[in-house]
């Protein structure tokens, strides 16, 4: 598959997909959501991939939609059917994603481009890097799941704040607030989202798969529920190759080498 407006890598069971189109700041036109969603489906079809690495070319992660490419169709369409087309099934395929995916935010993530990392499931910032949800500095509600995610993050009152402020939030204050799993100079981000990612990569990535479905499922779940789903998933997770090495590899006191089956 050629992209034009994305890089994609797979190197040692690691995906990497990064938004390149770093003159705005990596921010989305319609063909970079679709070329997003189809970069998404690759790696969620490809057993070589184990781990997914979202991040973004030059200065940032993301700026969220283009404001260019927005006011050249504000008269064409409606917002609810661009939403619908384009950012809604990235981050719901994303978040589905039964392996694991990390937001490497470089610099900048605003608007869906900060909806985009709050779709992964780990969060590595460079020092410094900023996130803004955005909407409000150009009249617009929260979209691309951030009014799911980020209240559930850090709480309502913080969310509203930032939503409604459009104040930037510092990597240094989301490391602090739980956000982001870790911030680090920029000059030694990649090689630390590197170093995470390829531990996840050789993990057993069925089970992390049955572990995202477990914490996406209970968050609308009684615990009575999330018990029936946890015995539900453990006779999947049981029946897999890397239960079975796992278990022989702690019985013989060696590492285990899990697959991925
Ligand atoms: O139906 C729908 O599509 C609705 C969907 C909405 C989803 C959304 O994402 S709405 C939110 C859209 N995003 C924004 O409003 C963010 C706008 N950008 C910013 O607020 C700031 O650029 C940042 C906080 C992200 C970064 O600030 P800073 O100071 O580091 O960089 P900058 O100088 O503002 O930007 C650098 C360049 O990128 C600049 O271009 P230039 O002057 O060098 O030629 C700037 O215009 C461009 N840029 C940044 N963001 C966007 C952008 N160009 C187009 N669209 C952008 N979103």
């Amino acid at each position: 598959m050629t992209y034009t407006t994305l890089l994609y890598d797979l190197t040692g069971g690691v995906a990497t997909l990064t938004l390149n189109r770093p003159e705005v700041l990596n921010a989305f036109n319609d063909e970079m959501a679709a070329e997003a969603l189809t970069a998404v489906k690759t790696a969620e079809r490809d057993p070589a991939v184990r781990c997914l690495v979202l991040t973004g070319a030059g200065k940032g992660f993301c700026a969220g939609q283009d404001l260019q490419a927005l006011r050249a169709r504000a008269a064409a369409g409606s917002f609810r059917a661009h939403l619908e087309r384009t950012y809604n099934p990235l981050i719901s395929r994303l978040r589905a994603l039964e392996k694991p995916v990390i937001a490497q935010i470089n610099g900048p993530a605003a608007g869906a481009g900060l909806g985009l990392a709050l779709a992964c499931d780990l969060r590595y910032a460079a020092a410094g890097a900023k996130l803004r949800l955005a909407f409000s500095g150009i009249g617009l509600a929260p979209d691309s799941g951030t009014s799911f995610f980020l209240p559930r993050l850090i709480g309502p009152a913080r969310a509203f704040e930032l939503a409604a402020t459009n104040a930037p939030l510092t990597a240094e204050r989301a490391l602090a607030w739980g956000l982001v799993n870790g911030v680090y100079p920029a000059e030694e981000l990649a090689a630390a989202v590197r170093a995470v990612a390829e531990q996840l990569a050789a993990a057993p990535t069925k089970a992390l798969g049955l572990t995202k479905r477990a914490f996406n499922q209970a968050a609308h779940l009684t615990l009575d529920e999330a018990l029936a789903y946890e015995a539900q998933l453990q006779e999947i997770a049981g029946r897999t190759a890397d239960y079975h090495e796992g278990v022989a590899a702690f019985l013989a006191k060696r590492p285990p080498a899990f697959r991925g089956e």
